[in-house]
């Protein structure tokens, strides 16, 4: 049974970003203790304040957002950090080589129901030697990234994480405190006929969005000649997780109710790492017109539409928007 650590060091990465990757996982075990608790902890339930993006920020988003800022900005391998829960990029090190970005609890919206929510890392390397409170330094597109992962909090804690070679499934050993290889070389199958949507926007997509569902609804009769399922979890993590486990396709398009949005979701700390992950076990990742990882970010918090998940069935919604 190996280790992350082990793992990490077969794989030949570099001993400080292991380093960096450690103190991203230190945090996130902390965080499924936390949420293990559950209300004993007292820390379920949302604040008063808002987070940059406008949303309602749970008492678990700043616990959680505090562990992984704390820990990183004090590595010294560590230039700076972005979070969706931070207004500005935060400086670490001056002489850190890496920058990570992270959502520190991705579908916080589940915690108070008890059901799975995540976090999201992804790391660049430092370019120049711009100070990791300039978000500058960030603003490299997703095939920059040297490593990027996630730790789903299901009924078991999961770290999925890739540093180009692959990607990698470790479980929590509750009873030593260690993430334990369980999984390797994940492959995402490359058709599916299950796909997740929040149908409730339906009347806000784009035209080529629509059509692609309503044909998805045809079921055999349609175009698309197949019965298709659907899921819809409210977090991104477990449904990428899922993709990963069993093929599928996860959509968040561009929506008509803010459109000076692209999306929903965040490019630097949600697209781009799940992005890796699934390109990394042969799924596709795109905004319906270009792959999500060739976007050029203008910032930190920029948002983008994802079309991810089993290659052929992207391929699919790509060419709807291609027409
Ligand atoms: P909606 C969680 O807030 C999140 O960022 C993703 O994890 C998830 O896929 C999506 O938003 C859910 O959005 O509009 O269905 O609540």
């Amino acid at each position: 049974m190996k280790r992350l650590d082990q793992v990490l060091a077969a794989e030949g990465v570099p001993a400080e970003l292991e380093l960096v990757i450690n103190d991203v996982i230190v945090a996130c075990k902390d965080i499924a203790f936390k949420l293990r608790q559950g209300e004993l902890a007292g820390i379920l339930g949302a604040t008063e304040d808002e987070n940059v993006q406008g949303e309602t920020q749970k008492k678990l988003d700043v616990i959680s957002n505090d562990l992984l800022k704390d820990i990183l900005v004090a590595n010294p391998y560590v230039r700076g950090i972005g979070s969706e829960e931070e207004d500005y990029t935060v400086a670490g090190s001056a002489a850190g080589k890496y920058l990570v970005t992270f959502d520190p609890l991705d579908g916080s919206s589940n915690i108070d129901v008890n059901l799975s929510v995540g976090t999201i890392f992804s790391v660049l390397e430092a370019q120049d030697d711009q100070s990791g409170d300039n978000q500058e330094v960030f603003l490299q597109n997703g095939r920059k990234q040297v490593a990027a992962g996630y730790v789903l909090y299901g009924p078991s804690a999961l770290l999925v994480m890739t540093t180009g070679n692959g990607v990698n499934i470790f479980t929590l050993d509750t009873t030593v405190g260690e993430f334990i290889l369980t999984k390797s070389g994940i492959q995402i199958p490359a058709d599916t006929a299950e796909f997740a949507i929040n149908m409730s926007n339906q009347r806000f997509w784009e035209p080529e969005m629509k059509q692609y569902i309503d044909d998805c609804l045809l079921g055999e009769e349609g175009p698309l000649g197949k019965r298709y399922n659907m899921r819809w979890v409210a977090s991104m993590v477990a449904e990428v997780h899922r993709i990963l486990m069993r093929g599928g396709i996860f959509m968040y398009p561009y929506d008509k109710r803010d459109p000076s949005k692209a999306g929903k979701l965040r490019l630097m700390y949600e697209g781009n790492p799940m992005s890796m992950i699934v390109e990394q076990a042969g799924g596709a990742s795109s905004t319906g017109r270009m792959d999500i990882m060739d976007v050029a970010p203008k910032g930190i918090h920029d948002r983008v539409p994802v079309v991810l998940g089993s290659k052929n069935e992207v391929a699919k919604v790509v060419a709807y928007h291609s027409k």
